[in-house]
């Protein structure tokens, strides 16, 4: 674990270097498959080199601040609010309907998706979910538009489940996708980190409506949009793929938005 971390660090300071130089007009080709996103374009360039300082200089499982219960704010219900409705933004004409019967069930019939680059890939209900260790966290959501607000959420960490299934030694990147036509991929530092949680409860509720019902993803390192509501699957990668292209949410938003 040192030995590789090391390793890590070293590649990383050498990516850094090389971020100088393709300043300088050196070729880019090194980086389009296994590293996060510049899309081919230099304009892109921001994106990665975020990435790399951030990777560099942050400790691997810094937690970001709870808060208490007295500083709950009131949180919007914003993007997406309900995957069924055909006139909401990003509907998906594939899953909003499934998304409508699983409702009507109280999401009984739900199951969460989980397979890739793992070893065992599964289905989890609610209930299997909810039988793992919880953790609770009060903590700020902050959104690309601007504002932020503080609540209280619910879930099993993403770590756990991908214990569960067992994640292949390759694996690098966790890509959540919803019921409505909205995805997004995070890296395994993300995906591991104990605050990552895949949230059933908010406010000491079942997560409502428009906060993503029944499950939701809380990336509390990144800005609001990785924070995937109404899951639907889970899919573990080894190389990275950016899925601007199938979300309606991405397109143009940076992939990496650590916060
Ligand atoms: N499936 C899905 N997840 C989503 C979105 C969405 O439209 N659909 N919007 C994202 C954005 S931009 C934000 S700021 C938060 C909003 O979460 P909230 O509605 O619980 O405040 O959800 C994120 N997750
Ligand atoms: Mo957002």
């Amino acid at each position: 674990m040192t030995d590789e971390h090391t390793m890590n660090r070293r590649a990383l300071i050498k990516g850094l270097m090389g971020a100088g130089a393709a300043g300088a007009g050196l070729s880019l080709g090194g980086c389009t498959q296994s590293e996060p996103p510049t899309y081919g374009n230099l304009l892109r360039m921001g994106d990665w080199l975020t990435y790399k300082a951030q990777r560099l200089l942050i400790p691997k499982a810094g937690l970001v601040r709870e808060y208490d219960r007295s500083q709950i704010s009131s949180i919007m219900a914003i993007g997406s609010t309900d995957p069924a409705n055909q006139n909401g933004p990003f509907y998906s004409s594939e899953f909003g309907d499934a998304y409508a019967k699983l409702r009507q069930n109280d999401f009984a019939d739900w199951r969460l998706i989980v397979e890739g680059a793992v070893r065992r890939p599964a289905s989890f209900s609610l209930a299997d979910l909810q039988a793992l260790t919880r953790r609770t966290q009060i903590t700020k959501h902050t959104c690309e538009e601007g504002w932020s607000a503080i609540a209280e959420w619910t879930g099993v960490p993403l770590r756990t489940v991908l214990e569960m299934v067992g994640i292949q030694p390759a694996a690098r990147y966790v890509q959540l996708y919803a019921y409505d036509a909205v995805a997004e991929g995070i890296d395994m530092i993300d995906a591991l980190h104990p605050q990552t949680i895949l949230a059933y409860g908010m406010n000491g509720q079942m997560i409502p409506q428009g906060h993503g019902a029944p499950l939701r993803a809380r990336v509390e390192t990144q800005l609001g949009y990785k924070s995937i509501k109404f899951l639907r699957r889970i899919v573990v990668t080894e190389k990275f793929e950016s899925l601007d292209k199938l979300s309606g949410l991405g397109a143009g938003f940076s992939w990496f938005a650590g916060i």
